[in-house]
This record gives C-alpha cells, structure tokens and sequence, in this order.
C-alpha cells in the first residue's frame, strides 16, 4: 500500500509579500517534490487571524502579531507529500531566524521573529484545522503530477 501522503498548511506572512519572495518559498516547496493543492492571496482580517492564532492569545507578543499578520496580504497556501508537515516545518527552520540554520527558508532569508516571513503547521492535526480555517472544500483541488514516479518509488 502507498504511504499516506499528509497536508500542511503553509503562508507566506505580510513581510514575505512586501520583500518579494513569494516565488522563491513556493519553488522550495515546489523543487522538494511536494504538490501545491490549493493557494491564493487575501488580507486576512483580525478576527481570522485571532482564530488561526487562538492557542496563543495569552502571549505577550499576541496583540503585535495579529496586527503585523493582518498589516498586508497573505498568500496561504496547501501542501501535500510524505511528511509533509514534518518536513515543511524543517524546511521553514526554527520560529526564531536567529536560531534557523542557512539552508530553512527562515535561516536564509529573515533576521527577526516578528517578521519571519513564513506560517507552516505544526501537526497533521493543526494542519487540518489551519486548512479548513483558510480553505473551502472547492477551493483545494486534487491533482496526479506527471512526475509523480520520478519523486516517490
Ligand atoms: P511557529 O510560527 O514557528 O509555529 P509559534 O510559536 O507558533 O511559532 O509562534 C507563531 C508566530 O508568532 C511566530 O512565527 C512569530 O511570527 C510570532 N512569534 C513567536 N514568538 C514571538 C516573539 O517572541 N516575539 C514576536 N513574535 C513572536
Ligand atoms: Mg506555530
């Protein structure tokens, strides 16, 4: 039987829009082999934001981050492969880009954890959550890739 192929839910942050690198984290994503199964770009508003962000509502921090997370448009995005959500969170590196190592996308591209350019979940059960929070059923669209042998024996 083929090994289960997970979801994650990945968003590219204000501060990743503004800077321009929106191509360059989905080609990550894109070059590991992962397949994009639904994506687009909103300004998210805070009241989805507090939601997406709920476990964390007692943080100091809370207060800036829904407004730094709701200052601009956000490209939220699905990702779908073994490990998926695993291996996206070793891609995006440590919360804090100080503590990233070169190579993660937050390592190689951000300083400060306010603006860490990047959201990926941290279990298949927030993945859920996270994708049925942003998504609707339409709007995630399940796909064969051509390649699909060449990236999974
Ligand atoms: P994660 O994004 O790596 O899962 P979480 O602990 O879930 O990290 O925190 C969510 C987001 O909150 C972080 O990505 C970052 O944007 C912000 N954040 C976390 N800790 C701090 C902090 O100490 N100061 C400012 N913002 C923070
Ligand atoms: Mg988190």
């Amino acid at each position: 039987m083929a090994e289960p192929r997970e979801r994650t839910f990945i968003m590219i942050k204000p501060d990743g829009v503004q800077r321009g690198l929106v191509g360059e984290i989905i080609q990550r994503f894109e070059k590991k082999g992962f397949k994009l199964v639904a994506l687009k770009q909103v300004w998210a508003s805070e009241q989805l934001l507090q939601q997406h962000y709920a476990d964390l509502a007692s943080r100091p921090f809370f207060p800036g981050l829904v407004k730094y997370m709701s200052s601009g448009p956000v490209v939220p995005m699905v990702w779908e492969g073994l490990n998926a959500v695993k291996t996206g969170r070793v891609m995006l590196g440590a919360t804090n880009p100080a503590d990233s190592a070169p190579g993660t996308i937050r390592g190689d591209l951000c300083i400060h954890v306010g603006r860490n350019i990047t959201h990926g979940s941290d279990s298949v059960e927030s993945a859920k959550k996270e994708i049925s929070l942003w998504f609707t059923d339409k709007e995630i669209v399940g796909w064969t890739p051509a390649n699909d042998n060449w990236v999974y024996e």
